[in-house]
Parts: C-alpha cells; sequence; structure tokens
C-alpha cells in the first residue's frame, strides 16, 4: 500500500463511512500548476479569428460502414444499416457524421482504394440508400461528410487499367509511371504498408507505378492539371447533392519530388527510407496545391473539410488550417504520431495517460494558436482508446467515462469513433487468421523479422491492429450483438453478452448515457460559448495520470479533471460541480476522485 501521512488517512476517514472503502480509496493529494500563457496566446486564442462557422460548436461521428449495422444479413454492414440508427444517433447529441468511405471498391483496404468515385460500392447499397440516408440525415438537422480519397486510387480504376496497359499512353499520366534502374525501382522509399513504393508494370517490365500505400492503390499525379480537373468535378457532383464536406485522406502525401531522389537509408536496416518522411518534407507545398480545389469546390458550397494531416509542422499550420487555411480543421493526431514514427507495432512505445495527455495539451495549444483542430481519441486506424491508455484496473466503463470526460471538452471539433460511445474496449484476437486487415499481416511478419517470437508478434499485432477499431459494433447481448444476422466479415467482440448499446441504454450511469450527458453539456447554451471558443489552459499536475485542463473565456471559466490512476487523489481544486461521474466529492474545500472519476466544475471567471 502506498504510504500516507497521517493527516490525509484521518481525512480519508472522515470522507468515507465504509472502512474497507476508505482502506482501498485513500486519496493522495496533488500539487497543480496552471500554466502561464502568454498574453499573446490568450489573444491569438480568444480574438474572432474563426468568423462564426456552422460547424463551430458541433460535435461529430465517425461511422466505419462495414461494421455498423447490416440490414440484408450478408454479415456487411451498410447504408440501410445506418439509417435504421440515425435515430440512435440522434439521441447522443452527434451533429455531424463522418462516413468513411462507401465508394464502388475492391475492397483491398476497406474503401480507401476506390474503383468509382460515382458509385456505391453494392455491397453498402444503391445510390437511392445514398440519397434516402443524406436525407434522413438532414431530416434529424445533422449534416453528412463523406471520406475524399484522392492521394491514390484503387488499381481496378479503369483509368487506372488503361493506364498499366500502356505506361506511355495519356492515362498513365493521371499516376506515375517511371522506368527503373538496372532491374532495381526509381527510388528506395519505403511504403506505408510495407515494402516498396514501386511495382512492376506487368509486360512492361523496365517501368514500375507508384504507390505509398499498398500495391493496390496507386498514387494520382496532382501535377497532371486534366487529374485536378476530373477531381473538382467529381467532388462538386457530391457537394452538389447536398453533402455537407469531407474528410479528407491521406492528404499530405500528395506533394511529391516528381525527380524521384529517394532519401538516405533509416536505421530499419533495408536500405530504405519511409515514404512518410518524404512527406513531411514537402508539406509545405500542400496549401498552394490545393487552393484551386479549396476555391472552386468547397468556398462555393460553404462545405467542412477536415484533413488528415499528418507530418505537419508548426510553421505551416496557419495556411493549413488558419484564417485562410486550406482546410477548415486537421485532425489533432500529436499523441499518433509518437507511434506512427516507429518502424512497426513492434516497437511501439507503451501507451500511457501521460503519453495521451502530454500529448493532447500541446496539440490543444498549438492548435489554438492556430485555428479549430478536431480532437480524436480513437478512429477506424487505432486500437481502442480505454485498453491502450489507460491501466489495467480501469480497462472498463469507469475509465471510459473518466476518459471521456477528458476528452468531451478540448477545443475544436470533437471526433466520437463508433462504439467509443459505449466504452468498446480492444478484441481479445486470438490467432492471426482472425485478423482482416492488410496491416496486421504485415506487422505480424515485420515483427518476427525484427526477432519477436511467434507469440510475442501476435501479442502486438492484437494491442496494435487496426481491427480493434473495425469488429462489429455492439448493439445488443442476442446473436452477432445484434449487428447482423449472419456471421459478421470479422469477428464479434468478447464482451458482447454485457457490453452493448441495449444494455447501456437501460442503465443511467452507462458509458453511453455519460456521453449524451458530456456532448449536451458541451452544447448546452449556458455554456456553448466556453466550450466552443474559450482559451485552453493545461494544468501541470504532481501525479502522471491526473488530466486537468481550464477553459475560460471573458466571463466563464470550467475546470475539467479526471483522474486516471489507479489510486485515489485529492486535487485542490473547486467550483461549483456541473458534471461528475465515479463519486467525486468537494470535502474542505478539495477535491476528493476516486480512480476513474471526473468532474467538470465552473465559475464565473476572475476578470
Ligand atoms: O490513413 C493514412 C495513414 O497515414 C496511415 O499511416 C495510417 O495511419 C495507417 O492506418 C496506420 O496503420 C488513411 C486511412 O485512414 C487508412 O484507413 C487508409 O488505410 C490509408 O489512409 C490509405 O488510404
Ligand atoms: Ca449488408
Amino acid at each position: 500500500m502506498r504510504k500516507t501521512s497521517v493527516l490525509t488517512a484521518a481525512l480519508t476517514a472522515a470522507l468515507c463511512h465504509n472502512a474497507a472503502l476508505a482502506a482501498t480509496q485513500t486519496p493522495l493529494e496533488i500539487k497543480l500548476t496552471e500554466t502561464v500563457l502568454s498574453s499573446e496566446s490568450v489573444t491569438k486564442a480568444l480574438r474572432p479569428l474563426q468568423k462564426k462557422q456552422w460547424w463551430h460548436g458541433k460535435v461529430a461521428y465517425q461511422i466505419y460502414p462495414r461494421s455498423f449495422k447490416d440490414s440484408n444479413g450478408d454479415g456487411i454492414g451498410d447504408l440501410k444499416g445506418i439509417i435504421s440508427k440515425l435515430d440512435y444517433l440522434k439521441a447522443l447529441g452527434v451533429d455531424i457524421i463522418w462516413l468513411s468511405p462507401v465508394y464502388a471498391s475492391p475492397m483491398v483496404d476497406n474503401g480507401y482504394d476506390i474503383s468509382d468515385y460515382r458509385k456505391i460500392n453494392p455491397e453498402f447499397g444503391t445510390m437511392e440508400d445514398f440519397d434516402e440516408l443524406l436525407a434522413g440525415i438532414k431530416a434529424r438537422g445533422m449534416h453528412l461528410i463523406m471520406d475524399l480519397v484522392i492521394n491514390h486510387c484503387s488499381s481496378e480504376h479503369a483509368l487506372f487499367k488503361k493506364a498499366l496497359k500502356d505506361p506511355e499512353g495519356p492515362e498513365a499520366k493521371y499516376f506515375y509511371f517511371k522506368k527503373g534502374q538496372n532491374g532495381t525501382p526509381p527510388d528506395n522509399l519505403r511504403s506505408y504498408f510495407g515494402g516498396s513504393v514501386w511495382e512492376k508494370v506487368p509486360d512492361h517490365e523496365d517501368y514500375y507505378y507508384l504507390h505509398y500505400f499498398a500495391k493496390e492503390q496507386p498514387d494520382l499525379n496532382w501535377y497532371n492539371p486534366d487529374l485536378r480537373e476530373r477531381i473538382y468535378s467529381m467532388v462538386n457532383f457530391w457537394l452538389d447533392k447536398g453533402v455537407d464536406g469531407f474528410r479528407i485522406d491521406a492528404i499530405m502525401n500528395i506533394a511529391k519530388d516528381t525527380t524521384f531522389p529517394g532519401r538516405p537509408p533509416d536505421l530499419v536496416g533495408d536500405g530504405m527510407a519511409d515514404a512518410k518522411v518524404m512527406t513531411a518534407l514537402h508539406a509545405g507545398e500542400v496549401p498552394a496545391m490545393l487552393k484551386e480545389f479549396r476555391d472552386r469546390c468547397i468556398k462555393p458550397h460553404d462545405a467542412l473539410t477536415v484533413g488528415e494531416a499528418f507530418g505537419l509542422n508548426e510553421q505551416i499550420l496557419p495556411e493549413i488550417y488558419g484564417q485562410d487555411g486550406i482546410f477548415s480543421s486537421v485532425f489533432d493526431f500529436t499523441v499518433r504520431e509518437v507511434f506512427e514514427k516507429e518502424p512497426g507495432y513492434y516497437s511501439y512505445p507503451k501507451a500511457s495517460v501521460k503519453l495521451y495527455r502530454d500529448s493532447n495539451f500541446k496539440g490543444q495549444l498549438d492548435a489554438q494558436n492556430t485555428g479549430f483542430a478536431s480532437p480524436i481519441t480513437e478512429n477506424h486506424d487505432e486500437p481502442r482508446a480505454v485498453s491502450f491508455y489507460l491501466p489495467e484496473s480501469l480497462q472498463n466503463a469507469k475509465g471510459a467515462k473518466a476518459l471521456a470526460t477528458a476528452f468531451m471538452f478540448m477545443r475544436g471539433l470533437p471526433f466520437i469513433y463508433q462504439g467509443q460511445e459505449i466504452g468498446m474496449t480492444n478484441t481479445a484476437f486470438k490467432s492471426m487468421d482472425e485478423f482482416r486487415d492488410l496491416v496486421a499481416t504485415e506487422e505480424y511478419q515485420k515483427a518476427l523479422d525484427f526477432g519477436l517470437k511467434k507469440d510475442e508478434a501476435l501479442k502486438a499485432v492484437a494491442l496494435n491492429s487496426r481491427d480493434n477499431a473495425r469488429t462489429p459494433m455492439l448493439w445488443s447481448d442476442e446473436k452477432n450483438a445484434g449487428f447482423s444476422d449472419a456471421a459478421p466479415w470479422i469477428r464479434i467482440h468478447q464482451d458482447y453478452k454485457t457490453l452493448n448499446v441495449q444494455n447501456e441504454e437501460l442503465d443511467p450511469q452507462s458509458t453511453l448515457n455519460n456521453y449524451r450527458k458530456l456532448v449536451q453539456l458541451r452544447k448546452d447554451p449556458a455554456y456553448a460559448d466556453l466550450f466552443t471558443y474559450g482559451v485552453f489552459i493545461p494544468y501541470e499536475s504532481s501525479d502522471d495520470s491526473f488530466i486537468a485542463y481550464k477553459r475560460k473565456n471573458m466571463q466563464q471559466e470550467a475546470v475539467i479533471c479526471s483522474n486516471l490512476a489507479e489510486h485515489a487523489l485529492l486535487a485542490p481544486l473547486s467550483g461549483k460541480v456541473i458534471y461528475e461521474t465515479g463519486g467525486v466529492k468537494i470535502e474542505d474545500g478539495k477535491l476528493f476522485m476516486p480512480s476513474g472519476s471526473a468532474a467538470v466544475l465552473v465559475s464565473d471567471s476572475v476578470k
């Protein structure tokens, strides 16, 4: 047991009537220091830098259509399934839905490989279903943003198929076709999904084509004006239909050095260097490349764009999503970058609350000097946050709720990922054949090549796999978790009997009902301005697993605090408690916070 002072122990005994509880909940007194922001930062954050935009103050939700809800019993989620759950999303308080790709695709990368940008993949439904979905979203006062995958398409796209037949023909100019040098690829870049970014062209063996992702995802040549025209027209096709904007996939990769000079080999030892390093080097060129796209498609429709932009640097942030930036917003990937820069799952550092906190604090501070970033805690490329960042004893509803509190009041446009709102954890994958993601196979091999034993490699993949986010949404305790009448395309989460929407609807203290409260509070007219535009001010804490920050405007301030440590804490915080989870109490002007508790406190701003 932890050493505590006599005084703290006495205080605890007074706080807790139950002696047994007192023994486990002896609080550790912590020190908090409010970060002093420069007056320049405060002015930047509070200035009317953002003209009010229609999407400010809203809450977004990501749907991964394959795994959300199956309506026709083929084991694959679809558009009609989503339509049947729109009332559920409305009740959660969702304003904006981001739909991962539903376009025609051979599904090598689950739709991030598009073969026809103006068609709906039959496995998801028809264009009529799509129109019905869009109408249903609008009828409920919500908005829809689509996924725009324009760094690459599918090798099954008609243009690419023609290009493959004639690497010197006009269609090849929409891509990057280049001759190799004495049987070796044009450069030594390594693809995001492993191996060279260059693939040999069948029957034209001296030619290669470029793919930063899978070989079935050839990169599009943004330096070709005809390609750009085609993209603008396709984007306007969707916007004219009434779509409200886009999440833009892997977009920083469009800038390239088309002389393909390669890079000095990195430490992996295969003579290659990551394509992402090249992308980061050319990040500064992207805003100019996308200006026309913004002015001809996005601006005239007052559309929302959220860039999936890895590899940014501070200097270019204003051009990326500042007042006159190229995107409305970008996801805050500060924490994710820590992992993405590693050579593989096998070398990922251990995630922790501290890492989550410190990265998000940094991301928030950078963002408020710039504009409105989009905080996320999960998406379809990441494991479940509760399993990833939290200590073992909090990998449950308690931890999910405390983490939700920390997440929901950050500045920007927050995106909740499907299943996050019920506190889904990682799936207990037991063998490699349970995975569906192409990256899982690749990462398993990398881990073995690095020298890990089979069970260790499996463990690394299970902890980090994108499939953790892609197992079906858990709707009920019925067969296949109420997701489908048929066996789903990927296994069901082990806990579906207890961890599901139906159960959580009935429990006022469930993660789901807490998310509803948090979303409502964030948008409550009494605090909406504070939580939308208020300055973000982090607290430094003597405990690594305590997350506390302040939101402040000219009239009000709120402190948001979550105890994600495995022990109770006593925090020097006070104010009016407007939200609480996990048994928080104010005692003698301090906040008693059991492990896995969180609170939102408000007071009038001291001017
Ligand atoms: O991800 C882009 C990306 O940069 C990847 O490195 C991502 O972080 C990867 O999933 C890590 O394993 C986007 C999409 O979100 C992803 O689902 C796609 O697979 C990828 O683009 C290709 O379109
Ligand atoms: Ca289906």
